[in-house]
């Protein structure tokens, strides 16, 4: 059993460490495959390409896990929508049409997936049985924000927009549920031994809404997880405190903790979790001794019990692929 498997299911305390968006556009390797790969979601439909960028950070690293290189938007894509990624401006989806969402077939949605769970069978097949292959989702909030273009440019969200939407918002909350666990089962079937479920912009979500749109919706998924019997990791991120009421209510095998959550908090109040991450991927932009002073803050905190290094959000694109070799070096030869 890989590292990662053992401390997710049995809370061994032992070193494992991968960085969230380690297949990507800080690699030359990825940038030469991408050049020549204009449409993005074409790229993550190429299963021989997805495998081999899965795999580039780990002939590169000595990283525990492989991420299968997949977008959380491929979901919307096998639903019926547009999804265009250019460079500078983020992801664009087509305009959504509930009908037509509300209509979405099983073996349809499967089909246009397939070349997803063919990469990540001939991955599963390539990779170190010692290594754990990683398949994600994203939450249906997380999902919502971008197929109801919700989020304006400044970060913030367009309430009038969710209020319109509001009585309709259940109701695409659970056609997601449904159709992430397919996705999630299919990617079982296909090898993924461990599920991340990435809700990058829960902390848009009002206070007050935190238990529809986030809290529930994930806690569903787990259960679903649960009875698959595969480890999952969750990242509700930007919620600050109510990652303890998170953690409470969804009880995730794993728990990414995002840069603004104080580790030594995180240690004090997220019980039975194994906690994940948290090191702001800025720091790896910085010179040798800030990355490593940031890093020893985390593997210090949480040296005595079961954690998995890894960064608080995905690596920047202009990060220095030294740097993260150094620092994944520094991780293993820590004794301090
Ligand atoms: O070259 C390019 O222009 C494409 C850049 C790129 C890449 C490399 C996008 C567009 N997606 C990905 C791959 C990707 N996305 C992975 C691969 C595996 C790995 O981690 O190495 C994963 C896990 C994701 C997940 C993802 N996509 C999230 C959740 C995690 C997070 O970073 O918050 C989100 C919000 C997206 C949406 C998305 N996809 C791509 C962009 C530019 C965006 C918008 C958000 C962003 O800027 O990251």
């Amino acid at each position: 059993m890989s590292n990662l498997n053992k401390i997710l299911l049995n809370k061994i305390n032992c070193k494992s460490v991968w960085f969230m968006r380690q297949a990507g556009r800080y690699l030359p390797e990825f940038q030469r495959i991408r050049s020549k790969n204009q449409d993005f979601v074409k790229l993550c439909l190429n299963s021989e390409l997805s495998s081999e960028i899965t795999l580039q950070p780990i002939e590169r690293f000595d990283l525990d896990s492989a991420i299968i290189f997949s977008d959380i938007l491929m979901v919307p894509y096998a639903l019926g929508q547009n999804v265009k990624f250019t460079k500078g401006s983020g992801p664009k989806l087509s305009d959504f049409n509930l009908n037509q969402f509300l209509k979405s077939e099983e073996n349809i949605f499967s089909d246009k997936l397939s070349p997803v769970y063919k990469a990540i069978d001939i991955t599963r097949k390539k990779l170190k049985k010692s290594k754990s292959l990683i398949s994600f989702i994203g939450a249906p909030w997380t999902l919502i924000v971008y197929m109801l273009n919700v989020k304006e440019d400044k970060g913030e969200i367009n309430l009038r927009k969710l209020q319109d939407k509001k009585k309709e918002l259940n109701q695409i909350i659970e056609t997601l549920i449904n159709f992430l666990c397919i996705h999630i089962k299919n990617q079982i079937n296909a090898g993924a031994d461990v599920i991340q479920i990435f809700d990058s912009w829960a902390g848009l979500i009002p206070t007050k809404n935190l238990n529809d749109y986030c809290y529930t919706p994930n806690a569903k998924i787990l259960n679903f997880c649960r009875k698959q019997k595969i480890p999952t990791i969750c990242f509700p991120k930007g919620i600050r405190e109510r990652y303890e009421d998170f953690n409470d209510i969804v009880k995730p095998d794993g728990i990414n903790l995002d840069p603004d959550i104080d580790p030594a908090w995180a240690r004090e109040k997220l019980r039975n979790v194994v906690i994940q991450g948290g090191l702001n991927p800025n720091i790896l932009l910085k010179d040798d001794e800030d990355i490593i002073k940031g890093a020893t803050k985390y593997i210090r905190t949480f040296k005595d019990i079961p954690y998995v290094f890894n960064l608080g959000h995905g690596l920047l694109p202009e990060t220095d692929p030294d740097k993260v070799g150094r620092l994944i070096k520094f991780y293993r030869n820590f004794n301090g």
